[in-house]
């Protein structure tokens, strides 16, 4: 899984990069300090795997990862060129999901690339770019499109009065996510892959000590679906610096509930609609992976390697929960929490699976 951070210049995004990554990635008060994208791998902690592990003796410990981008580049007129001009496009387009930072905090000594702290004109100006970019893309594909369309072919013509309705949401600034794709074209989405379809989580960058997102931001983030948390990104950075004791007692001394990795993290897997399975054995790694809500253990195979998917029989799956309280997966046999299941078997968030299959 791979997130992109977006947002205006001296937003905030390599404060949170670092927040996230325990990385100081540089942040600096001046734009484009983020030239290269950067790219920082943050495994995902459960404290469901540790019990797992702990219960069936196993080797160590994988926690899954996501992947976060500091993607700089993005100001008014980036289509047009304008700043690093389109460079930032392509790394946003190999993204899951983006996180949205916005500018909430008033501090004078931190520069505003527009000389002005409006939360909700930043978030149009990059939106604007975004659908700008959407726009060029898929004008070029309705061109494409509507050629196979007049040979009479089915798909090509419902595809391309999707491309049309698209088209006049996006002159109108509506995002693509707003657009489904109809039911006889139903890749028409990914076959696109618009900027705009990604989910978005807003990150509203607040003075330290507040933890309440802009009531504007809400409201926008409400109205296209997608969600918003508010952190501190220079203090979290800071925090993200000390070891995880010291941390802690700053962090509760501050009165924050988590940290800015743990906010952001939930918030991810909330906006992806993922959940969590685990494998675990003894002597063997116990390890955390994640699937789109709604998969099945089939999908679940897949994920841990393809040969597992290719040979798949049949799973053993028991909740994280039982397995833990059985002391084991023998006791959750004797106990009969511990099931058979087939490929169609939707996968529950903190399933611990064990596929059987043949090589
Ligand atoms: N006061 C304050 N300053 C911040 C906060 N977050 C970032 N900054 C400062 O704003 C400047 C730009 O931040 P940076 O993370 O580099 O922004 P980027 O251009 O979006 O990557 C730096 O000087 C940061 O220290 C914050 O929450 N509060
Ligand atoms: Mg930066």
């Amino acid at each position: 899984m791979k997130v992109g951070i977006v947002g205006l210049p001296n937003a905030g995004k390599s404060s949170l990069f670092s927040a996230l990554t325990g990385v100081a990635a540089e942040a600096a008060n001046y734009p484009f300090t983020t030239i290269e994208p950067n790219l920082a791998v943050v495994p995902v902690a459960d404290e469901r795997l540790e019990a797992v592990a702990a219960t069936v003796a196993a080797s160590k410990i994988v926690h899954d990862t996501i992947a976060f981008h500091d993607i700089a580049g993005l100001v008014a007129g980036a289509h047009r060129g304008e700043g690093l001009g389109n460079q930032f496009l392509a790394n946003i387009r190999e993204t899951d999901a983006l996180v949205h930072v916005v500018r909430a905090h008033e501090d004078p000594n931190v520069v505003h690339p527009e000389g002005k702290i409006d939360p909700l004109a930043d978030i149009d100006t990059i939106e604007t770019e975004l659908v700008y970019a959407d726009l060029d893309q898929a004008e070029r594909r309705l061109e494409r499109v509507a050629k196979t369309a007049k040979s009479g072919d089915r798909r090509a013509i419902v595809e391309a009065a999707w491309l049309g309705d698209l088209i006049a949401a996006l002159q109108a600034g509506r995002p693509a996510r707003t657009v489904p794709p109809p039911a006889d074209a139903p890749d028409a989405m990914r076959l696109l892959q618009p900027l705009t379809a990604k989910p978005v989580l807003f990150v509203a960058n607040v003075e330290e000590g507040s933890d309440e997102v802009p009531e504007a931001v809400l409201e926008h983030a409400r109205a296209e679906g997608a969600a918003a948390v508010a952190v501190s990104a220079r203090l979290q950075a800071e925090l993200a610096e000390l070891d995880n004791e010291e941390g802690a007692s700053m962090r509760s001394e501050l009165g924050l509930a988590e940290s800015g990795l743990e906010t952001v993290v939930r918030g991810a897997f909330e906006l992806l609609d993922l959940v969590a399975f685990f494998t675990a054995g003894e002597d063997k790694p116990a390890q955390s992976w994640h699937l789109r809500r709604g998969l099945s253990v089939w999908h679940a195979a897949g994920q841990i390697h393809s040969d597992i998917q290719r040979g798949f029989v049949r799973a053993e799956v028991v909740s994280w929960q039982e397995l833990v309280s059985s002391g084991g997966y023998s006791g959750a046999r004797e106990r009969g929490t511990l099931r058979l299941e087939g490929r169609d078997y939707v996968v529950a968030d903190g399933d611990v699976i064990t596929v059987k299959f043949t090589p």
